[in-house]
């Protein structure tokens, strides 16, 4: 953990008595995400912060710390558990190894298309997972779209599972992604969105996956050349904020926070699309190979028994189901 990480969490901790906490209100609000500036959760996460300083006549403000400039989302949610962030914008991927409601969303081949996604995650099942968030310390606000997740590499293009054997793959920190490249034949490589360029520049890993802003945004495709189009998880972003935070904020201020997140969550989705288009593009104009001529099922298939391992209980299955009944 690096010093700047270190002192937010000892400034949570540290006793209001000691007369050197400030409260919110005093102090602005505090935001992490691990995108830059520009990105679309960033502007979302402005969009949502504009809102409440609006709203509370500026005696709410939030300052949001892009670029992962406070560390790995894992790291991060830890702070936001202490209370040293008030506000977190995550994939679900992060909060897997924490509460298990959430592994449900980021099952491959749930959802079966963006629509389907976003009337499962606005409705009942969407608030069923943000509020298992509470008994972790986590306040959950919303979901931010993140569209489809898909593998790409250095070495070669991947039509089949078979493709995939033998290639180090990196994955987020949730052992979800771990099973699901082991279900493939390749190896999975946990890895902080950081370190995945020099990981593929240096040969530590082979390639990655993620949807077509972050494969753009990150360079990783100037590096990892075969884009597959196998689009497995559609796991969403969240928006958290922290339980410690909401403890303190009256419940006029926590109703022009959760309004405010609700409200930019369809201001995200309009600069998403608009970003899945330009990124899109932008690789192809670069000249990496997308692959669309895939056996898209086999990869369903190989993915199945990930669903058997992480499904284990009656409130995941009850989910699942009501998830399903909505396709
Ligand atoms: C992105 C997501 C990030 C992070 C990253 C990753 O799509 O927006 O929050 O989860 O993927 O792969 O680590």
């Amino acid at each position: 953990m690096t010093a700047t990480r270190r002192a937010l969490i000892a400034a949570a901790l540290a006793a209001p008595a000691a007369g050197c906490v400030q409260e919110i209100g005093e102090r602005p609000l505090r935001g992490a995400d691990a995108h830059p500036a520009g990105y679309p959760t960033v502007e979302a996460v402005d969009h949502f912060g504009r809102l409440i300083s609006e709203r509370t006549d500026g005696r709410l403000r939030l300052r949001n710390y892009a670029g992962g400039q406070l560390g790995e989302e894992k790291d991060t949610l830890e702070i936001t558990v202490f209370g040293g962030l008030d506000i977190n914008r995550v994939n679900l991927a992060p909060l897997n190894p924490i509460e298990p409601l959430t592994l449900v969303p980021s099952l491959p081949f749930l959802f079966r298309s963006t629509d389907h996604m976003r009337r499962a995650l606005d409705g009942a099942p969407g608030r069923t997972v943000l509020n298992a968030l509470e008994r972790h310390g986590l306040i959950g606000l919303a979901f931010y779209d993140s569209g489809e997740r898909s593998f790409y590499n250095t070495r070669r293009p991947i039509r089949t599972p078979a493709d995939m054997r033998g290639l180090k793959l990196r994955v987020q920190t949730s052992d979800l992604y771990v099973a699901l490249v082991q279900a493939l034949g390749g190896s999975p490589i946990p890895m902080s969105y950081g370190e995945v360029f020099q990981g593929l520049v240096q040969g530590v890993v082979d390639g990655a996956e993620n949807n077509w802003p972050s494969y753009q945004d990150s360079r990783h495709f100037e590096v990892a050349r075969y884009y597959s189009l196998t689009r497995h998880v559609m796991a969403p972003e969240v928006l958290v904020a922290s339980a410690r935070t909401w403890a303190k904020l009256t419940p006029p201020d926590r109703d022009v926070i959760r309004a405010a997140a609700t409200e930019s969550v369809p201001v995200m989705r309009g600069l998403w699309e608009a970003r899945e288009r330009t990124a899109r593009q932008a690789v192809v104009e670069a000249g990496v190979e997308v692959v669309e001529d895939l056996d898209r099922a086999a990869f369903e298939t190989a993915m199945r028994p990930v669903w058997d391992r992480f499904v284990t209980s009656d409130a995941q299955r009850t989910l699942v189901e009501q998830i399903r009944g909505m396709g």
